[in-house]
């Protein structure tokens, strides 16, 4: 029988024994999760990065645990993240694929999940930043209350793009409200086609100040053509240069009001997605444009929410993690000049593929835990680990027990994640057109039937209609399949990843 989807409810399930880890300081007091979107394993400068500096994060890497072998769960942002906050593969749910501005909530409201386990333990929880994980159950009024949504699955407060920068409605949600509408001025979004005769990119190309290169040629808001169609809401309209400043001040804003309390931040930047709009200041950043700019603007928020948690003195039981959603992609969809400008730079660094990618590019992340009470001297851990852990191993660390079933996919990989230990898990499926299997430094792709595509925005996505296999100790740029050479392996590895598939183990 396949393991049930339904995510297992908070409700009694969740026992507390936070208050003793408290008193004797072994938990962290603020938890914050710095996530960025699609920058890929070789965009920071301590991954190798030359042509941008990210010296916020590169500190952050030297004083902590910097990770070789850490992974998002899947190779978009909606699977990703539904796995990093419910601990649950995505694969499980067929709903969690890359949504539209409009759709509903994926998660339960009540079910066992990364903040609900933290609230629970009495931390304040905020998220601010890119959601993308769905709003709402059915047809969505922008105009009323929005529920459920992020306060449902455990947030205390949340401030959010509903969906990507690329995608209507391009307005914020404060809490349970689209922040800044003009009742007198409603909000309509529609993915079925355009709601009035408002000039379109596709229509009216002379008006955009950054044309698509593919899809996003929809409504224009700021001189940037979307993905689906919108009106009204004149006046809630986020701005794009602004964007990283407004989220950033947000942050900043959250971790002074509850600097005497304990806290959970879930800070998920929109850099470095499409549309790529970092601020003027950061125009002569990188000689890259707007993709190499927008990562030293991550670099910079990073910056500044560190700051804030170190002129209030709270830096040391800070427990502080950066990771990305997913690997690069260097075209996304509009023309910013990050193919002409890219260089010498490799976004994924040695690895192959990138986001849409089952190649390791696709899910092989940067990922830096540091905590300065615990964590004392920079170190890199080659351990194997998932975002998706942290679910448990954060339920570990501040003393939550856990209901039997609930988060069944993350495991507790805490000695890791504090850089006890080298060793992390045994196995862990990447998720992206197909799902792949990693097993110590062997990779196995699952074949796909069809005519599977070889190329996604440029990158290579690693589908094939035949099975791959792969030695990433003497081959991580997955260069040379072995698959013909080992059947047996091969078979092992394909009833593995079927048993973790239909939930069998
Ligand atoms: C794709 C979009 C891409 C990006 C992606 C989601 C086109 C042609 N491409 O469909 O631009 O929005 O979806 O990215 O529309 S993610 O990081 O949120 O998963
Ligand atoms: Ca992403």
């Amino acid at each position: 029988m396949e393991r049930r989807h339904v995510l297992t409810s908070l409700a009694g399930g969740l026992a507390s024994a936070g208050g003793l880890l408290a008193a004797n300081g072994r938990r962290p007091k603020r938890i914050v999760l710095l996530y960025a979107d699609d920058v890929g394993y070789g965009d920071f400068s301590c991954y190798g990065a030359q042509r941008v500096r990210t010296p916020n994060i590169d500190r952050l890497a030297a004083g902590g645990v910097r990770f070789t072998d850490a992974h998002c769960s899947a190779a978009t942002c909606t699977p990703s993240r539904f796995s990093l906050l419910t601990g649950t593969y995505s694969f499980r749910v067929p709903a969690a694929k890359v949504l539209p501005g409009d759709a509903s909530l994926l998660i339960e409201p009540g079910s066992v999940t990364l903040p609900s386990i933290l609230k629970r333990q009495g931390y304040r929880t905020s998220v601010v930043g890119k959601w993308h994980l769905g709003l709402g159950r059915g047809p969505i009024d922008w105009n009323k209350e929005i529920r459920p949504g992020p306060l449902d699955i455990g947030f205390d407060e949340s401030f959010i793009i509903p969906a990507t920068g690329d995608r209507v409605p391009c307005v914020y949600v404060e809490d349970r409200r689209v922040r800044g509408l003009d009742p007198a001025d409603p909000i309509q979004v529609s993915y079925r086609g355009p709601l009035d005769d408002s000039p379109t990119g596709k229509t009216h190309p002379e008006l955009l100040r950054m044309t698509p290169s593919h899809g996003h040629d929809m409504t224009i808001v700021n001189g940037i053509s979307r993905i689906g169609y919108m009106t009204g809401g004149k006046s809630a309209l986020w701005n794009d240069d602004e964007m990283a400043d407004t989220l950033t001040n947000r942050a900043v804003s959250f971790i002074e009001a509850n600097r005497a309390r304990d806290f959970f931040l879930y800070f998920a930047s929109h850099d470095i997605h499409v549309p790529r709009v970092p601020n003027r200041r950061f125009r002569d950043a990188t000689v890259m444009g707007p993709r190499g700019n927008a990562i030293a603007e991550f670099d910079w928020s990073v910056g500044r929410i560190l700051e804030t948690i170190d002129r209030h003195g709270l830096r040391n039981d800070t427990l502080v993690i950066v990771s990305s959603d997913n690997g690069a992609v260097i075209d996304d969809g509009y023309n910013d000049e990050a193919v002409p400008l890219l260089g010498s730079h490799r976004p994924n660094g040695p690895f192959r593929g990138g986001k849409y990618s089952n190649f390791e590019g696709g899910t092989r992340v940067p990922f830096i835990v540091n905590w300065p009470a615990r964590i004392r001297r920079g170190s890199v851990s080659s351990a194997l680990v998932g975002q998706l852990d942290l679910v448990r191993s954060l339920a570990d660390l501040t003393g939550a027990k856990l209901p039997a079933d609930a988060v069944p996919d993350s495991e507790n990989v805490l000695p890791a994640l504090l850089g006890e230990t080298k060793s992390g898990r045994k196995r862990l499926v990447e998720q992206a057109s197909s799902l792949s299997l990693r097993e110590g430094d062997w990779k196995y792709i699952r074949p796909l039937k069809g005519n599977p595509s070889a190329v996604n925005a440029g990158n290579e996505t690693g589908s094939s209609t035949e099975a791959q296999l792969y030695d990433l100790t003497s081959d991580p740029g997955e260069a040379k399949n072995l698959a013909a050479d080992d059947a047996g392996r091969v078979a092992r590895m394909e009833s593995a990843l079927e048993a973790i598939r239909s939930g069998r183990v």
